[in-house]
Protein backbone atom coordinates (compact mmCIF):
# COMPACT_ATOMS: atom_id res chain seq x y z
CA UNK A 1 0.00 0.00 0.00
CA UNK A 2 1.34 3.31 -1.13
CA UNK A 3 0.68 6.31 1.25
CA UNK A 4 0.23 9.60 -0.91
CA UNK A 5 0.10 12.76 2.06
CA UNK A 6 -1.51 16.38 1.38
CA UNK A 7 -0.33 19.09 3.76
CA UNK A 8 -0.54 22.54 4.12
CA UNK A 9 -2.05 25.12 6.52
CA UNK A 10 -5.63 25.05 7.50
CA UNK A 11 -7.53 26.96 4.75
CA UNK A 12 -4.91 26.13 1.57
CA UNK A 13 -7.63 23.78 -0.43
CA UNK A 14 -6.45 20.63 0.44
CA UNK A 15 -9.93 19.02 0.67
CA UNK A 16 -11.14 20.62 -2.18
CA UNK A 17 -8.62 19.42 -4.03
CA UNK A 18 -9.38 15.65 -2.98
CA UNK A 19 -13.16 16.46 -3.29
CA UNK A 20 -12.11 17.92 -7.03
CA UNK A 21 -10.36 14.72 -8.00
CA UNK A 22 -12.78 12.37 -6.23
CA UNK A 23 -15.72 13.95 -7.87
CA UNK A 24 -14.59 15.57 -10.68
CA UNK A 25 -18.04 16.97 -11.82
CA UNK A 26 -20.83 18.35 -9.11
CA UNK A 27 -18.02 19.15 -6.81
CA UNK A 28 -18.69 23.04 -6.86
CA UNK A 29 -21.55 23.28 -4.00
CA UNK A 30 -19.76 20.88 -1.90
CA UNK A 31 -16.38 22.40 -1.95
CA UNK A 32 -18.57 25.96 -0.71
CA UNK A 33 -19.39 24.29 2.19
CA UNK A 34 -16.57 22.25 3.64
CA UNK A 35 -16.20 22.39 7.03
CA UNK A 36 -12.30 22.49 8.69
CA UNK A 37 -10.73 19.18 8.21
CA UNK A 38 -10.63 17.30 12.03
CA UNK A 39 -7.19 15.55 12.25
CA UNK A 40 -6.41 13.36 9.46
CA UNK A 41 -9.10 11.90 6.67
CA UNK A 42 -8.17 8.96 5.02
CA UNK A 43 -9.96 7.21 1.94
CA UNK A 44 -8.17 4.68 -0.71
CA UNK A 45 -8.08 4.14 -4.41
CA UNK A 46 -6.24 2.36 -7.44
CA UNK A 47 -4.58 3.13 -9.93
CA UNK A 48 -2.80 1.36 -12.54
CA UNK A 49 -3.18 -1.67 -10.37
CA UNK A 50 -1.89 -0.14 -7.58
CA UNK A 51 -3.30 0.64 -4.14
CA UNK A 52 -2.96 3.75 -2.37
CA UNK A 53 -3.99 5.53 0.96
CA UNK A 54 -4.79 9.02 0.52
CA UNK A 55 -4.40 10.76 3.88
CA UNK A 56 -5.85 14.62 4.39
CA UNK A 57 -4.04 16.37 7.21
CA UNK A 58 -6.30 18.97 8.97
CA UNK A 59 -4.08 21.93 9.09
CA UNK A 60 -4.95 23.87 11.93
CA UNK A 61 -2.05 24.98 14.78
CA UNK A 62 -3.09 22.31 16.99
CA UNK A 63 -3.12 19.48 14.59
CA UNK A 64 0.48 20.61 13.28
CA UNK A 65 1.79 20.84 16.10
CA UNK A 66 0.16 17.15 16.96
CA UNK A 67 2.17 15.57 13.52
CA UNK A 68 5.12 17.40 14.56
CA UNK A 69 5.33 16.20 17.78
CA UNK A 70 5.57 12.81 16.58
CA UNK A 71 6.26 12.76 12.86
CA UNK A 72 7.02 8.86 13.02
CA UNK A 73 3.90 7.98 13.25
CA UNK A 74 1.93 10.41 11.10
CA UNK A 75 4.19 11.39 8.53
CA UNK A 76 6.54 8.05 8.00
CA UNK A 77 6.51 6.04 5.30
CA UNK A 78 4.65 8.39 3.02
CA UNK A 79 5.55 7.65 -0.43
CA UNK A 80 4.76 11.15 -2.27
CA UNK A 81 4.11 14.71 -0.71
CA UNK A 82 1.13 16.89 -1.95
CA UNK A 83 2.06 20.33 -0.47
CA UNK A 84 -0.68 23.05 -0.83
CA UNK A 85 -0.29 26.64 -0.29
CA UNK A 86 -2.90 29.36 -0.64
CA UNK A 87 -1.31 31.08 -3.19
CA UNK A 88 -4.03 34.07 -2.68
CA UNK A 89 -2.63 34.67 0.61
CA UNK A 90 0.86 35.68 1.04
CA UNK A 91 0.23 37.02 4.58
CA UNK A 92 0.48 33.11 5.37
CA UNK A 93 3.67 32.34 3.28
CA UNK A 94 6.32 32.47 5.91
CA UNK A 95 3.45 30.74 8.34
CA UNK A 96 3.88 28.18 5.06
CA UNK A 97 7.35 27.62 4.76
CA UNK A 98 7.95 27.32 8.57
CA UNK A 99 5.43 24.19 8.85
CA UNK A 100 7.44 22.81 5.48
CA UNK A 101 11.26 23.66 6.58
CA UNK A 102 9.77 21.55 10.09
CA UNK A 103 8.42 18.41 7.55
CA UNK A 104 11.37 18.15 5.80
CA UNK A 105 13.51 18.28 8.98
CA UNK A 106 11.67 15.14 9.70
CA UNK A 107 12.05 13.43 6.48
CA UNK A 108 15.79 14.15 6.21
CA UNK A 109 16.54 13.11 10.06
CA UNK A 110 14.95 9.57 9.20
CA UNK A 111 16.72 9.77 5.54
CA UNK A 112 13.42 9.43 4.08
CA UNK A 113 13.28 11.11 0.47
CA UNK A 114 9.30 10.84 -1.12
CA UNK A 115 8.82 13.04 -4.07
CA UNK A 116 7.07 16.62 -3.05
CA UNK A 117 4.57 18.21 -5.40
CA UNK A 118 3.80 21.57 -3.88
CA UNK A 119 0.78 23.13 -5.37
CA UNK A 120 0.63 26.61 -5.43
CA UNK A 121 -3.53 26.66 -5.19
CA UNK A 122 -6.03 29.11 -5.56
CA UNK A 123 -4.23 30.25 -8.79
CA UNK A 124 -7.84 30.86 -10.18
CA UNK A 125 -7.91 31.70 -14.05
CA UNK A 126 -9.03 35.51 -12.95
CA UNK A 127 -5.81 35.67 -11.21
CA UNK A 128 -3.38 34.26 -13.81
CA UNK A 129 -2.67 37.51 -14.74
CA UNK A 130 -2.51 39.16 -11.27
CA UNK A 131 0.88 40.77 -11.49
CA UNK A 132 1.24 41.54 -7.72
CA UNK A 133 0.15 37.49 -7.18
CA UNK A 134 2.35 35.95 -9.92
CA UNK A 135 5.45 38.35 -8.01
CA UNK A 136 4.86 37.21 -4.79
CA UNK A 137 4.03 33.67 -5.67
CA UNK A 138 7.53 33.36 -7.75
CA UNK A 139 9.43 34.85 -4.81
CA UNK A 140 7.88 31.96 -2.58
CA UNK A 141 9.14 29.17 -4.82
CA UNK A 142 12.55 30.80 -5.30
CA UNK A 143 12.54 30.43 -1.29
CA UNK A 144 11.52 26.74 -1.61
CA UNK A 145 13.88 25.52 -4.39
CA UNK A 146 16.06 25.46 -1.72
CA UNK A 147 15.12 22.03 -0.31
CA UNK A 148 15.73 20.83 -3.92
CA UNK A 149 19.58 19.62 -2.83
CA UNK A 150 17.76 17.18 -0.65
CA UNK A 151 13.99 16.24 -2.42
CA UNK A 152 13.14 15.69 -5.59
CA UNK A 153 10.21 19.07 -5.44
CA UNK A 154 8.28 20.01 -8.82
CA UNK A 155 5.58 22.95 -8.56
CA UNK A 156 2.46 23.55 -9.68
CA UNK A 157 -0.93 26.18 -10.09
CA UNK A 158 -3.84 24.69 -9.35
CA UNK A 159 -7.28 26.03 -8.93
CA UNK A 160 -10.52 24.42 -8.39
CA UNK A 161 -11.88 26.25 -10.60
CA UNK A 162 -9.88 24.71 -13.74
CA UNK A 163 -10.34 21.41 -12.41
CA UNK A 164 -7.76 20.42 -15.01
CA UNK A 165 -4.51 22.02 -13.46
CA UNK A 166 -5.81 19.85 -10.57
CA UNK A 167 -5.80 16.92 -12.20
CA UNK A 168 -2.84 17.44 -13.86
CA UNK A 169 -0.96 18.20 -10.83
CA UNK A 170 -2.35 15.19 -9.29
CA UNK A 171 -1.27 12.77 -12.01
CA UNK A 172 2.06 14.34 -12.39
CA UNK A 173 2.98 13.65 -8.50
CA UNK A 174 1.75 10.08 -8.86
CA UNK A 175 3.81 9.52 -12.63
CA UNK A 176 6.72 9.86 -9.85
CA UNK A 177 6.14 6.58 -8.80
CA UNK A 178 5.49 4.98 -11.91
CA UNK A 179 8.79 4.42 -14.05
CA UNK A 180 7.69 3.93 -17.26
CA UNK A 181 4.63 6.20 -17.43
CA UNK A 182 6.12 9.46 -19.38
CA UNK A 183 6.36 6.96 -22.60
CA UNK A 184 2.63 6.97 -22.82
CA UNK A 185 3.12 11.02 -23.62
CA UNK A 186 6.16 10.41 -25.81
CA UNK A 187 4.55 7.79 -27.67
CA UNK A 188 1.25 10.89 -27.92
CA UNK A 189 4.09 13.26 -28.79
CA UNK A 190 5.11 10.80 -32.13
CA UNK A 191 1.41 10.17 -33.28
CA UNK A 192 0.28 13.66 -32.27
CA UNK A 193 3.05 15.04 -34.68
CA UNK A 194 2.59 12.86 -37.63
CA UNK A 195 -0.93 14.11 -38.21
CA UNK A 196 -1.07 17.21 -36.77
CA UNK A 197 -3.21 16.04 -34.10
CA UNK A 198 -4.60 18.40 -31.06
CA UNK A 199 -4.70 16.09 -28.02
CA UNK A 200 -4.43 13.37 -27.49
CA UNK A 201 -4.60 11.49 -23.83
CA UNK A 202 -5.12 8.60 -22.02
CA UNK A 203 -6.88 8.59 -18.96
CA UNK A 204 -8.24 5.93 -15.74
CA UNK A 205 -11.20 5.50 -14.98
CA UNK A 206 -11.18 8.30 -12.41
CA UNK A 207 -10.06 10.35 -14.82
CA UNK A 208 -6.18 10.50 -13.64
CA UNK A 209 -3.94 11.01 -16.76
CA UNK A 210 -1.55 8.26 -17.66
CA UNK A 211 -0.29 10.29 -20.50
CA UNK A 212 -1.01 13.51 -22.71
CA UNK A 213 0.04 15.50 -25.60
CA UNK A 214 -1.18 18.80 -27.26
CA UNK A 215 -0.48 21.49 -29.35
CA UNK A 216 2.14 23.68 -27.83
CA UNK A 217 -0.46 26.77 -28.54
CA UNK A 218 -3.57 25.64 -27.70
CA UNK A 219 -5.29 28.17 -25.18
CA UNK A 220 -5.94 27.10 -21.52
CA UNK A 221 -9.41 28.31 -22.42
CA UNK A 222 -9.66 25.40 -25.55
CA UNK A 223 -7.79 23.00 -23.07
CA UNK A 224 -11.07 22.96 -20.32
CA UNK A 225 -13.00 23.52 -23.32
CA UNK A 226 -12.02 20.19 -24.04
CA UNK A 227 -11.93 18.43 -20.71
CA UNK A 228 -15.27 19.43 -20.13
CA UNK A 229 -16.49 17.72 -23.17
CA UNK A 230 -14.57 14.32 -22.60
CA UNK A 231 -15.72 14.47 -19.21
CA UNK A 232 -19.80 14.59 -20.68
CA UNK A 233 -18.25 12.20 -23.27
CA UNK A 234 -17.08 9.71 -20.67
CA UNK A 235 -20.46 9.84 -18.59
CA UNK A 236 -22.29 9.07 -21.18
CA UNK A 237 -19.76 6.38 -22.44
CA UNK A 238 -20.29 4.97 -18.87
CA UNK A 239 -24.33 5.17 -18.84
CA UNK A 240 -25.01 3.98 -21.84
CA UNK A 241 -22.13 0.80 -21.68
CA UNK A 242 -20.31 2.10 -24.94
CA UNK A 243 -16.63 1.40 -25.64
CA UNK A 244 -16.37 3.97 -28.32
CA UNK A 245 -17.92 7.68 -28.83
CA UNK A 246 -17.59 10.25 -31.65
CA UNK A 247 -17.90 13.07 -31.12
CA UNK A 248 -17.91 17.19 -32.46
CA UNK A 249 -17.59 20.59 -30.57
CA UNK A 250 -16.56 23.93 -30.93
CA UNK A 251 -14.21 26.49 -29.24
CA UNK A 252 -15.59 29.69 -28.75
CA UNK A 253 -14.16 31.28 -31.49
CA UNK A 254 -15.74 29.14 -33.91
CA UNK A 255 -13.06 27.06 -34.75
CA UNK A 256 -14.43 23.21 -34.91
CA UNK A 257 -12.68 20.13 -33.61
CA UNK A 258 -13.93 16.19 -33.60
CA UNK A 259 -12.80 13.97 -31.30
CA UNK A 260 -13.14 10.40 -30.55
CA UNK A 261 -13.01 8.34 -27.02
CA UNK A 262 -12.06 4.61 -27.07
CA UNK A 263 -12.50 2.19 -24.12
CA UNK A 264 -9.16 0.21 -23.59
CA UNK A 265 -9.97 -2.72 -21.47
CA UNK A 266 -7.56 -4.65 -19.27
CA UNK A 267 -8.78 -7.40 -16.88
CA UNK A 268 -10.96 -5.27 -14.67
CA UNK A 269 -9.10 -2.02 -15.52
CA UNK A 270 -10.55 0.18 -18.14
CA UNK A 271 -8.67 3.19 -19.73
CA UNK A 272 -10.23 6.11 -22.07
CA UNK A 273 -8.65 6.98 -24.92
CA UNK A 274 -9.01 10.90 -26.05
CA UNK A 275 -8.02 12.05 -29.43
CA UNK A 276 -8.97 15.23 -30.88
CA UNK A 277 -8.44 16.72 -33.95
CA UNK A 278 -9.32 19.84 -36.08
CA UNK A 279 -12.60 19.79 -37.76
CA UNK A 280 -12.35 20.16 -41.55
CA UNK A 281 -15.69 21.10 -42.01
CA UNK A 282 -15.79 21.09 -45.69
CA UNK A 283 -14.07 17.53 -45.69
CA UNK A 284 -16.06 15.38 -43.07
CA UNK A 285 -14.63 12.26 -44.76
CA UNK A 286 -10.88 13.54 -44.45
CA UNK A 287 -11.15 14.34 -40.70
CA UNK A 288 -12.24 10.94 -40.38
CA UNK A 289 -9.68 8.96 -41.92
CA UNK A 290 -7.75 11.00 -40.00
CA UNK A 291 -8.69 9.71 -36.53
CA UNK A 292 -8.59 6.15 -37.96
CA UNK A 293 -5.17 6.56 -39.26
CA UNK A 294 -4.39 7.95 -35.64
CA UNK A 295 -6.44 4.90 -33.82
CA UNK A 296 -4.57 2.40 -35.91
CA UNK A 297 -1.73 3.09 -33.33
CA UNK A 298 -3.83 1.21 -30.62
CA UNK A 299 -1.93 -1.41 -30.16
CA UNK A 300 1.13 -0.11 -29.82
CA UNK A 301 -0.75 2.12 -26.85
CA UNK A 302 -2.05 -1.24 -25.35
CA UNK A 303 1.42 -2.76 -25.16
CA UNK A 304 2.83 0.42 -23.06
CA UNK A 305 0.01 0.01 -20.81
CA UNK A 306 0.60 -3.60 -20.22
CA UNK A 307 4.38 -2.79 -19.20
CA UNK A 308 3.12 0.15 -16.97
CA UNK A 309 0.26 -1.63 -14.90
CA UNK A 310 1.83 -3.32 -11.74
N1 LIG B 1 -10.68 30.97 -4.89
C1 LIG B 1 -10.49 29.68 -4.57
N2 LIG B 1 -10.95 29.20 -3.39
C2 LIG B 1 -10.72 27.90 -3.11
C3 LIG B 1 -10.02 27.03 -4.00
N3 LIG B 1 -9.93 25.81 -3.42
C4 LIG B 1 -10.56 25.91 -2.24
N4 LIG B 1 -11.03 27.16 -2.03
C5 LIG B 1 -11.75 27.64 -0.83
O1 LIG B 1 -10.83 27.68 0.25
C6 LIG B 1 -11.49 27.38 1.47
C7 LIG B 1 -10.73 26.31 2.23
O2 LIG B 1 -10.79 25.10 1.53
P1 LIG B 1 -10.51 23.70 2.24
O3 LIG B 1 -10.46 22.69 1.14
O4 LIG B 1 -11.45 23.46 3.35
O5 LIG B 1 -9.03 23.93 2.83
P2 LIG B 1 -8.16 22.96 3.76
O6 LIG B 1 -8.28 23.51 5.14
O7 LIG B 1 -6.77 23.06 3.26
O8 LIG B 1 -8.71 21.58 3.63
C8 LIG B 1 -12.92 26.97 1.10
O9 LIG B 1 -13.76 28.08 1.33
C9 LIG B 1 -12.85 26.68 -0.38
O10 LIG B 1 -14.08 26.96 -1.03
C10 LIG B 1 -9.56 27.58 -5.26
O11 LIG B 1 -8.95 26.93 -6.10
N5 LIG B 1 -9.82 28.91 -5.46
MG1 LIG C 1 -9.45 20.36 5.07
Amino acid sequence: MRKVIFLGLDNAGKTSIITAITKRFGFEDEVKNLLPTKRIDRDMFRFLGLEFVRMDFGGQEQYRDQYLKNPGKYLGGSDLIFYVVDAQDPNRYIETIDYLDQVLLFFKEVKEDPPIAVLFHKFDPVILEDKDINQKALTLKQALTKYSNDFDIFFFETSIYDIKSVMDAFSSGLSLLFNKMELVSQLFEEISKNYNAMLMALFDVRGITIGEYYRGHLHIQEKMKIYDAYIDVQKKIIAQDRSFFEFSDKFDNGHRFSGVVEVLSFGNMDFYLLIIIDEDEKNLGKTVEILDKIEAAKPEMENLIYQIIQ
